[in-house]
């Protein structure tokens, strides 16, 4: 039965990072920049929850968008590699991550940098913020997916215990 397997729910996170729709002037295989975030401070925002194994994700940053993910992401500790194959420096911001506090991850042009993000279940806006980039089209929607729980386990509901 798949019915909540945590390959399928690690699937659609993958999916959900890589299915750029068309959108004019971004390069195939980069990040959709028109999705919509779910800050904190919004009614999609899905508050913290204990974290779970994490993954890794590598994508690169060109002028003036990212490219592609390569990896699973499950919430908890997530490593973050950001490959800048441009001339200049670029970074990545992602919104709400380790417990708001707005993790940066930055690379010099031509150069690789990496950082542990700490996520929980839910859609996380990342961009570069360095001035005038993110008008540009670098910005993007990570969709984390909820830690996969052992096979015969319900899984953990998506839903706030409580208000926030
Ligand atoms: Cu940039």
């Amino acid at each position: 039965m798949l019915r909540g397997s945590p390959r399928l729910l690690l699937i659609a996170a993958v999916l959900a990072l890589t299915g750029a729709a068309c959108s004019g002037g971004v390069p195939a295989g980069a990040i959709d920049a028109d999705r919509v975030a779910c800050p904190p401070d919004s009614e999609c925002y899905d508050p913290p929850r204990a974290p779970g194994d994490g993954g890794m994700i590598a994508m690169a940053a060109h002028d003036f968008y990212y490219d592609s993910f390569d990896g699973e992401i499950a919430e908890g500790d997530i490593q973050v590699t950001l490959a800048n194959e441009a001339a200049g420096a670029h970074n990545i911001v992602v919104t709400g991550a380790n417990e708001g506090s707005d993790q940066v991850i930055e690379a010099n042009g031509g150069e690789e940098a990496s950082g542990t993000i700490n996520l929980f279940a839910g859609s996380y806006t990342f961009y570069c913020s360095i001035p005038g980039h993110r008008a540009a089209g670098m910005e993007g929607t990570l969709t984390v997916a909820p830690e996969p729980t052992p096979a015969g386990e319900a899984a953990t509901p998506l839903q706030a215990e409580g208000e926030g």
